[in-house]
């Protein structure tokens, strides 16, 4: 497998080359001319929150500026950084998931989008206390929606899907006073607390981020997947690949990269046209080839197997080919810069979205109302621009492996109910994951999650760290860019369990499962933590007690850090690959990474090693077995 790695490098080695050659600018080259980043915004001392300012500590004690303007300290301005970036993050995933409900809100039997999973709906509608009987399903997908909506900005009373998690862990949010009530409340709230002249005590500033980040955990992210499901089918495991090689030679190829599967969902039933696929063939291709990066390339793949081109660093990688028609994208995590690349090759750089307007790139703006007839539009114009390839200066690496996806708690109970024994066990629950855990057949289980970062080498402190933790009988579930590493390294393949320990592979293979469970998007880390809750709830245990943790080894988002808050909120240590820009203060450091379990049951941990990385995570997993005498 290693070696899978080092092609995956050369492939890239190849295409920088290449990039080289055609005149592209790429992060690595700008990394390069950045030079050593600014110390104070490395450490987090540098406030710009007001006018007074920009203010900066020294960073050494006794030395220099100790206080700003207004007399914040190093621990204050830190912390209010911090959950700057944690506002942000959940305004990010919430607001995405305001959009779906908004589909939700409009989707009709002969509308452009329609309710797909009526189960997964009428089970939500109950939870919620909807009236289901006698009534029409879009009545209720409305409610829902609009129940959805309310979430966001109620004047009273706190989320609703905070009742998913175990008791134990709600008395915990109660008692530190951090249940989130209405998301885009914490959000605002959080944002006043960090204004100039508000909170000024880090241990308030932290408890204030984290009932926002629970907001999104428990509310906007789960919100987006909830209703994603409901629109466009709660995914299933299927076949996939991944890599750039699923990129083709002779195709219209489109890169669909962003989030939000209302978008993706349309361009995939698009793409599926019979006229622009005969189009696409009228002018020289075989075919429309659609391949997706990022989360909106896993929300599709999820749901039908859509092949993945790669992560986060592999962006610009995709357009340097010259085989990509079209790159379409919508929000979050696509880099500016994709426009003046496009610019050097027949690519069409395309947003299409009003909150993320690019400059160089041609914008159509996606309009639910007008959803498909949008995005046959869109795919025209690709379809049209294959006869502009150069085909002189195409270079596709042929690397790509196979992948096994679309494991939503649905899929993996399905999955467990294989191995229940039908006369002593009920089918439909997690009793038999919760069972092997147990038994110490699996030592426990990590969520590993999160972009690419150049601080690192692109997958690898992913992949480090995956291997070693199945090799040690710990299952994985990832999602994010971490997911599209471990597809792209063979890692959810069923032939990846000869990786594995004992334990483990005894699992996959009666369970018929790979070691690492594509769980979906970002947003979908709300499947992580369903999983968790109710495996904590069958032994009727807080989180905090399970041999369980989280990790993002490379990642770099602002919704990454509310990720990591939310996961340490709800009693998930969280491992951290790249340290927060938050060394400038100790105190917050300390709170950090180790007084916040006092209050929450769980912590951080940063560590930028990959293997000792790996090996804490292991340490942490038998040290919660042994509490719990297992
Ligand atoms: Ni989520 Fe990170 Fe990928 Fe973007 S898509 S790069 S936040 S992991
Ligand atoms: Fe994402």
């Amino acid at each position: 497998m290693s070696e899978e790695i080092q092609v995956m490098d050369s492939n890239t080695e190849v295409l920088l080359e290449k990039g080289k050659k055609d005149g592209a600018d790429t992060i690595w080259d700008r990394k390069a001319a950045m030079k050593t980043p600014c110390g104070f915004g490395e450490k987090g001392i540098c406030c710009r929150i007001c006018a007074m300012g920009p203010c900066r500590i020294s960073p050494t004690k006794d030395k220099g500026a100790q206080k700003g303007l207004c007399g914040a300290t190093a621990d204050t301005i830190v912390a209010r950084n911090f959950a700057r970036m944690v506002a942000a993050g959940t305004a990010a995933h919430s607001d995405h998931a305001r959009d779906i409900a908004h589909v939700l809100y409009m989707a009709s039997e002969d509308g452009n989008y329609k309710v797909k999973d009526a189960g997964k709906l009428m089970n939500l509608a109950k939870e919620w206390d909807i009236k289901t009987e006698n009534r029409d399903l879009y009545d209720i997908a409305h409610e829902v929606a609009e129940t959805a909506l309310n979430e966001f900005g109620k004047p009273f009373g706190t989320l609703k899907f905070l009742k998913r998690a175990p008791y134990q862990r709600q008395q915990v949010w109660s008692e530190q006073k951090i249940e989130p009530r209405a998301i885009d409340r914490e959000v605002t709230s959080l944002m006043h607390s960090t204004h100039i002249g508000c909170a000024s005590d880090p241990d308030s500033i932290f408890e204030l981020s984290m009932r926002t980040a629970l907001s999104d955990g428990w509310g906007g992210s789960m919100i987006g997947t909830e209703l994603s499901d409901i629109l466009f089918g709660t995914p299933t495991a299927c076949a996939t690949q991944a890599n750039l090689g699923v990129i083709e030679k002779n195709m219209v190829n489109i890169l669909l990269h962003g989030h939000d599967p209302s978008f993706s969902e349309m361009m995939v039933y698009a793409s599926e046209d019979p006229e622009l696929v005969k189009l696409a063939k009228e002018n020289g291709a075989d075919g429309i080839n659609l391949v997706g990066m990022c989360c909106t390339g896993n929300e599709i793949t999820m749901r039908h197997g859509v092949r993945i081109a790669g992560n986060f660093y592999q962006q610009e990688l995709a357009i340097i080919t010259g085989a990509i028609e079209a790159a379409i994208v919508d929000v979050q995590c696509i880099f500016p810069a994709l426009a003046d690349l496009s610019d050097l090759y027949h690519t069409k750089f395309i947003a299409t979205s009003p909150k993320a307007k690019i400059t160089g790139a041609e914008y159509i703006e996606f309009v639910e109302e007008k959803a498909l007839e949008t995005c046959k539009g869109i795919i025209k114009e690709a379809v049209l621009n294959f006869k502009n390839r150069d085909m002189e200066n195409v270079l596709i690496p042929d690397n790509k492996s196979h992948a096994n996806v679309g494991y939503s708690v649905e899929t993996i109970i399905q999955c467990l109910d294989r191995v229940v024994n039908s006369y002593t066990d009920e089918f439909n629950t997690v009793k038999p994951l919760a069972d092997v855990i147990w038994a110490g057949v699996l030592r426990g289980a990590a969520g590993i999650v999160g972009c690419n970062n150049p601080k690192v080498r692109y997958d690898e402190s992913h992949i480090t760290i995956m291997k070693e933790l199945i090799k040690n009988d710990v299952i994985v579930v990832a999602s994010g860019c971490a997911a599209q590493a471990a597809a792209k390294a063979g890692l959810m393949t069923m032939e990846a369990k000869e990786l594995c320990g004992r334990g483990l592979k005894e699992v996959c293979e009666r369970v018929g499962i790979p070691p690492v469970l594509h769980m979906g998007s970002c947003v979908d880390i709300s499947r992580i933590l369903d999983i968790v809750s109710r495996v904590a709830k069958e032994k009727d245990l807080d989180n905090r007690d399970l041999p369980v943790v989280g990790a993002a080894p490379e990642w770099m988002s602002e919704k990454a850090v509310a990720i990591g808050t939310y996961v340490v909120a709800s009693g998930i240590d969280t491992f951290l690959g790249i340290t927060p820009q938050v060394t400038g203060s100790e105190y917050f450091v300390d709170l950090l990474t180790n007084r916040v379990e006092e209050n929450v049951g769980a912590k951080f941990y940063f560590e930028e090693n990959p293997t000792e990385c790996a090996r804490k995570i292991l340490e942490r997993i038998e040290e919660k077995r042994e509490k719990l005498g297992i």
